[in-house]
């Protein structure tokens, strides 16, 4: 008797492209028959899966029309794959290798397969199609701060590469770039396609630049990229106030995005918590004690500090205190809010006063470190054509770099 062999993947497939088409080729030719599962919208808003602009119907038409598919079902909750594999009598689960060792625990009910995924899908991009953006890495570090993983979560952006001083130093004496070759296992570890020569080679294949550097040599990577036309992501502080002052202005004259990376800025929950205290739910803050976040070095972590606790205060001449209890408690005239655990990426506060009989707990879903907030608001921005949204203006980037000046934190 003939055993179907039964195969499913599961996706988005947004703007359906190459990747995707291929990845469905693949999936088929291990068995005899193919369900693919598209997710829902629900089902995206609640895995933080971020500007997704297909609606259901014309993903599963795109899915449909592939002709690769024997059978199309929507993926509709969390926990559904180990429901689909039985109630199909699934022998084979396939994804792409951005997913490697997340779904190991489907090996209980079949095989489990990761096919690589397909490198830079936007140069294979017809015109006609979505626009996806393509994103490039300058840096001299051996991580991404997770652009890779979080960029996967917005759909429309393509990470295709790096240029990678490996640490060797970006900066002549002179003041100008140095141009050291590649040969970093960056890409291969983030799975890039492409390692550039040059900074400039990288600038001039990409839309939107990931500078993210010593702080010294931020600045002048951040300019090219931006004199050259492309927009921004800047870690930060620069190193003095006029530096970031010149970089916002090129932008704004080339009508160009730049995005200081402090995903706090973007996260629900810290709007909510800077609306709550400002409608007065614990009276006038006088004190903000916090745990000292994890940044890339002591400046980096000091800005998010001074960004948080300008924006909590309103603006009032609060220095915020360092506690060596984990998290953040803001102490107001009338009661205090408490954000446990990593504040830089809360996704829960409490909220307790002497109105109220009881605390009063606010969270919202959070996915990942925040950075695809940051991701998704800077596409819409650049898609519309629309210049700094208010998550963090320019104005307080150049307070915060003020500050980090007197204090010393930036010679
Ligand atoms: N894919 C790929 N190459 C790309 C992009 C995507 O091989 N350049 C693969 C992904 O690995 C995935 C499939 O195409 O296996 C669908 O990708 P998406 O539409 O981005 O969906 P995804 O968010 O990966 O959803 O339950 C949902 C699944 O967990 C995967």
């Amino acid at each position: 008797m003939f055993l179907m062999k039964k195969v499913i993947t599961y996706g988005t497939f947004d703007l359906f492209h190459i990747g995707h088409r291929n990845i469905l080729e693949r999936a088929k030719a291990l068995g005899d028959h193919l369900i693919v599962a598209v997710t829902s919208e629900n089902f995206d808003l609640e895995r933080g899966k971020l500007n997704v602009q297909d609606s259901l119907l014309k993903r599963i038409e795109n899915v449909r029309q592939s002709g690769l598919a024997d059978e199309i079902i929507v993926e509709e909750y969390l926990g559904q794959k180990v429901n689909d594999i039985l109630k199909y009598g699934v022998d084979v689960f396939v994804i792409g290798s951005d997913w490697t060792g997340q779904f190991d625990y489907l090996k209980k009910y079949c095989e489990v397969v990761y096919l690589e995924r397909t490198k830079d899908i936007s140069s294979t991009q017809l015109r006609n199609e979505g626009h996806i953006f393509r994103i490039g890495i300058i840096t001299d570090r051996k991580d991404d701060a997770a652009i890779v993983s979080e960029s996967k979560f917005v759909s429309g952006l393509d990470t295709v590469g790096v240029y990678t001083t490996d640490g060797a130093g970006a900066i002549e004496p002179s003041g100008q770039i140095k141009t050291v070759p590649g040969g970093s296992d960056f890409a291969e570890k983030y799975e890039l396609s492409k390692i550039y020569e040059s900074p400039v080679a990288l600038i001039e294949d990409t839309e939107i630049v990931f500078v993210h550097t010593a702080i010294p040599d931020r600045y002048l990577y951040a300019k090219q990229v931006l004199q050259h036309g492309r927009h921004l992501i800047l870690d930060f502080p620069v190193a003095n106030r006029s530096q970031m002052a010149d970089l916002y202005e090129i932008a704004s004259a080339g009508g160009l995005s730049i995005r200081v990376r402090v995903p706090l800025a973007y996260l629900r929950t810290f709007h909510q918590l800077v609306w709550l205290l400002h409608s007065g739910v614990i009276g006038d803050v006088q004190r903000i004690a916090y745990s000292v976040p994890d940044a890339d070095n002591a400046a980096d972590g000091a800005a998010i500090i001074l960004f948080a606790a300008n924006r909590l205060s309103g603006g009032a001449k609060i220095e915020p205190v360092e506690s060596d209890k984990e998290g953040m408690t803001i102490t107001g005239t009338a009661g205090r809010i408490v954000i446990p655990g990593k504040w830089q990426s809360m996704s829960y506060f409490r909220v307790e006063s002497a109105d109220m009989d009881a605390p009063k707990h606010y969270s919202f879903n959070i996915e990942g470190s925040g950075f695809r907030y940051l991701l998704s608001v800077m596409l819409s921005a650049i898609k519309e054509n629309r210049p700094e949204s208010g998550m963090f203006t320019p104005d307080e980037a150049l307070t915060v770099i003020e500050k980090l000046e007197k204090a010393g934190m930036l010679s």
